[in-house]
């Protein structure tokens, strides 16, 4: 293996990582999900499950968990090989644990996981992962987690509040269905409602997802919102808003989580949203490949947007290699290549081990790019910039470096 990529994966398995969005929570929420079964009714696994049996998907979820865990086995695993990479990501998982990833059904791992203490289970993931912290989507919307808020938790260093605000915007809330905590109508109840759930969460940011056809300026409610209440607040509380741009929600209904598509959003609209407010810091990720590009010319234009991230459809291997080589090579590290999105715990084993093979390729491309040009790379330049891609320009950028 060439100097340069034995000093890249190297520099991958030394840096620690800063996951800067996470459906998971500090351990004292008590909601995370973890464990074999979470992680085979993973919306990704369900939908690929529905496409190659043939099988409703309300009958699908009239199953009890275990019940729908083995079936997505025994579809995906057994009678079908594991391609895919949520399927993939699932035998990452088990081998890490020491579990086989060729088992014909989830005994052992049943067996594994019942046997763990919550507490420890957490810390061993985190190490196996090479997080050192990461932050939660917190949803002032969703009945099972607003009154968590109401009481002071004794929380873990390691885990950072983010507010997710979809509701405000238009959109639904990201967690169980109903609302905890009724929308303001008008962007003054929004500005308060704001202010009073970023005292009570300190989010390191705000956070949305937003459709394609996401425009600026906009005199909808959606734009009136965003103009009067959620920029302000920002600006007032020296936080980014995270924009996650190009979700069509629930195309199939019936696939609840697992029944999101996506769109090619116009990125002019982010363009003139930060010429707009050059005050306002934008963290942004898209969910169609096609607004990869744009969205690093788009960062080249302002500085006050910061990519992060392959985003759900993309966090793809192809993709996070192509997309995460186009960002080197027009924003060089000024980017944040990576987050995990998980919603089951040990996601993050698989999510981070794969997304660092896929990084340190594109990154060793551009190294060789150097050497072509007889520019040498220092080991001590590699690890630097491996630390800024996977955890420094996120720390700094929402505010939690230490
Ligand atoms: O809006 C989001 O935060 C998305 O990441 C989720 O809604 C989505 O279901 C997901 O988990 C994708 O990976
Ligand atoms: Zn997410």
């Amino acid at each position: 293996m060439p100097k340069i990529e034995t000093h890249v994966n190297q520099a991958m398995d030394l840096v620690p990582v800063f996951d800067v969005h996470t459906h998971l929570y500090d351990p004292s929420f008590g909601l995370t999900l973890w464990g074999i079964d979470e992680l085979l009714t993973y919306h990704y696994l369900v939908a690929e499950t529905l496409r190659v049996v043939a099988f409703s998907p309300e009958k699908f979820f009239a199953m009890p968990k275990l019940a729908q865990a083995d079936f997505v086995w025994d579809a995906l695993f057994v009678r079908n090989t594991p391609l895919s990479e949520a399927a993939n990501g699932v035998l990452t998982v088990l081998a890490a644990f020491g579990l086989d990833p060729n088992a014909r059904d989830l005994a052992e791992a049943r067996a594994y996981f019942s046997s763990q203490d919550p507490r420890e289970h957490f810390d061993k993931v985190l190490n196996l992962a090479g997080i050192k912290e990461f932050v939660m989507t917190n949803d002032p919307f969703d009945p099972k987690e607003a009154p968590l808020w109401q009481v002071r938790m004794a929380r873990d260093p390691r885990v950072h509040a983010a507010l997710r605000i979809d509701p405000l915007l238009g959109g639904i809330s990201i967690g169980a269905a109903g609302a905890a905590d009724s929308v303001p109508a008008g962007t003054t109840d929004a500005r308060r409602f704001l202010d009073t759930w970023i005292e009570k969460m300190n989010p390191l940011y705000l956070a949305a997802s937003l459709p394609p056809t996401f425009s600026y300026p906009d005199d909808s409610r959606r734009g009136q919102m965003l103009s009067e209440a959620v920029l302000p607040a920002c600006r007032h509380h020296g936080i980014p808003f995270a924009m996650m741009i190009g979700v069509n929600k629930r195309v199939n209904p019936r696939l609840g989580d697992a029944g999101d598509s996506l769109g090619t959003a116009d990125l002019g609209a982010l363009e003139r949203l930060a010429n707009d407010h050059p005050d306002n810091r934008f963290l942004v990720t898209t969910l169609a490949r096609e607004n990869a590009q744009a969205l690093c010319v788009a960062a080249r234009k302002f500085a006050n947007i910061l990519p992060f991230g392959c985003w759900w459809f993309m966090n793809n291997p192809s993709l996070i290699e192509e997309v995460t080589l186009l960002r080197l090579e027009m924003l060089g590290t000024s980017f944040i290549p990576q987050h995990s999105d998980a919603r089951v715990l040990e996601q993050v084993v698989y999510k981070w081990r794969h997304s660092k093979r896929d990084i340190a390729r594109a990154l060793t491309t551009r190294y060789e790019a150097l050497e072509r040009a007889g520019r040498e790379v220092a080991d001590a330049e590699v690890r630097r910039d491996v630390r800024l891609l996977l955890h420094d320009n996120a720390a700094r950028f929402v505010g939690a470096v230490r």
